[in-house]
């Protein structure tokens, strides 16, 4: 739907900006609250490994000013985000402690830019992931499951990027909710535990966990085994968003949207 309008732009040289500069654009860009231009719009696009390292930098900042490292959440895990995003390959970023929102405390505007929700499947490792990872172990090395609400807020324009774009955005990361309820994974069903999303109390979307590709601990499986080829993996404690099970909805100053997940509670999220 793009490419065609990338391929007839005029070249630019992607190796005229470095990791730290990328991620300088977009650590301005959550501090003032402001959108920034796609960095491949402005420099062309930067290959993976630099955005990886762009968000390493992005990250850093975080820790820097004394947040902590909590896990990391997935993103376009199933085909039709992926689509809807323009983008073919899943991603994921890091999640830190200032990211985490208490139950009932609203979204504030005074702190996201253009904030969106959607229901995810976190993961509580109980135990480190070796890699080659699967499902079978992702399984075996967790300890509870919850539902989970992704609050994210692109820095980008109109939320529009590029797989390198958005990798160096960190996934889009801006906050996260956990459900009242947490269940070991024995207990649940992931591929077909259901989820419910009501905006102001209607319902707008329904989905099961096998929406992240195929089952959700593939996409935990996917991030071990990326983090492998780094010499990373996943540690116990760690806690891993799985990717979005329904689509995003953008939050509304006054509106609410409540996720309900079978067996795992309801969360429900105020724009204020
Ligand atoms: C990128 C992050 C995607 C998910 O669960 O698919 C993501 C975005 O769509 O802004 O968190
Ligand atoms: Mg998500």
């Amino acid at each position: 739907m793009t490419e065609s309008a990338t391929t007839t732009q005029p070249a630019r040289t992607a190796a005229s900006i470095s990791a730290s500069q990328v991620a300088d654009i977009l650590i301005a860009g959550e501090r003032d609250r402001a959108e920034v231009p796609q960095i491949s719009e402005t420099y062309g696009d930067i290959d993976l490994a630099t955005a990886y390292a762009a968000q390493q930098v992005f990250v850093r900042s975080k820790l820097d000013a004394g947040d902590r490292l909590v896990g990391y959440k997935l993103g376009l895990t199933s085909r039709n985000k992926q689509r809807a995003m323009g983008v073919d390959s899943p991603l994921y970023g890091r999640v830190t402690t200032s990211m985490l929102s208490t139950y009932g405390d609203p979204i504030r505007f005074d702190r996201f830019i253009h904030p969106r929700v959607e229901s995810e499947i976190a993961f509580l490792l109980g135990e480190e992931i070796q890699a080659p990872a699967t499902v079978t172990s992702v399984l075996a090395a967790t300890k509870l499951i919850y539902g989970a609400v992704d609050v994210l807020d692109s820095r980008y324009q109109g939320f529009k990027f590029t797989l390198s774009d958005v990798v160096a955005d960190n996934a889009s990361a801006g906050a996260f909710y956990l459900g009242p309820i947490a269940l070991p994974p024995g207990e649940l069903e992931l591929h077909t535990l259901g989820c419910v999303v009501r905006v102001d109390g209607e319902v707008v979307m329904t989905a099961a966990g096998a929406a992240v590709m195929g089952h959700p601990a593939a996409s935990v499986a996917w991030l071990a085994n990326q983090l492998a080829e780094l010499g990373e993996s996943l540690k116990a404690g760690q806690l891993i968003f799985s990717g979005g099970v329904t689509a995003p909805v953008p939050v509304v100053a006054g509106g609410s949207v409540t996720f309900e997940f079978d067996g795992l509670g309801a969360i429900e999220v105020f724009g204020a």
